[in-house]
């Protein structure tokens, strides 16, 4: 443990930063930040290169870590604070948020994010080919329905607050992130009420507005575009 601030590589609007920016805002836990400019491909020069060889962000720098992948950088701040959201000695209730938290990563995250949104509003990510992006946002849209009906009926459900239980977790700090990036392509959500007043949950937190300001601007920017979303 030091008694320096950890640095946070990052770049404020990114789907994986929000949640570690919202955990930490609203533990009080204060960051340095390093911006790296995903849209200038800041990403991808040599300099980054060396912090992640993955050239994503976020990465966390604290004394003599250096950790890559938000997931595992949520887990290490809450043990750093003992935060209930993940709790120590509750082995049952924490292997409950691990599950939910890796199926945010694995099989959400990748339709939803990297077969669906990303292709629409990152150039880099939109395949060169219509046919593939066509095909790319079809399989994104209908694996993303199935992930959406499960968070919606089964996660969540008509009884529960949050993603495992009645107390706000890691999962639902990770799973925020992930779930309101479909504001970008004006993803509508009436289809799945729990998930809808989850989120609602999620954004009432005091410091989510402050969090996703960048996330918001990049949002209003796209404003009249038409994008393919989950039916
Ligand atoms: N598994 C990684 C994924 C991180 C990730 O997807 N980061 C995105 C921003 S939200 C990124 O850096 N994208 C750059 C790119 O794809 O070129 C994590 O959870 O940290």
């Amino acid at each position: 443990m030091t008694h320096t601030k950890p640095t946070l590589y990052m770049f404020p609007a990114s789907t994986t930063c929000r949640p570690i920016l919202l955990f930490c805002a609203q533990h009080g836990i204060e960051l340095e930040h390093v911006v790296v400019n995903l849209m200038t491909g800041e990403h991808m020069a040599d300099a980054y290169r060396s912090i992640n060889p993955a050239q994503r962000v976020p990465v966390l720098r604290d004394g003599a870590l250096l950790l890559t992948e938000s997931s595992s950088i949520l887990k290490y701040l809450a043990e750093k604070v003992n935060s209930p959201t993940y709790p120590k000695g509750d082995p049952i209730r924490r292997a409950r948020i691990n599950e939910r938290m890796d199926w945010f990563n694995t099989g959400f995250y990748m339709d939803f994010g990297y077969n669906l949104v990303y292709p629409q509003v990152l150039p880099h990510i939109k395949r060169s080919d219509a046919d593939v992006q066509a095909a790319t946002l079809e399989l994104g849209a209908s694996n993303s329905a199935r992930w959406l009906t499960q968070l919606d009926e089964h996660w969540i459900g008509p009884e529960r607050n949050y993603v495992c239980d009645d107390e706000i977790s890691l999962a639902d700090y990770f799973g925020w992130g992930l779930v309101s990036m479909g504001e970008l392509i004006g993803q509508r959500l009436e289809r799945y009420p729990n998930v809808t007043r989850w989120l609602e949950t999620m954004n009432r937190l005091p410091a989510s507005t402050e969090v996703n300001a960048a996330f918001d601007g990049w949002v209003a920017s796209l404003d009249g575009q038409s994008f393919r979303s989950v039916a």
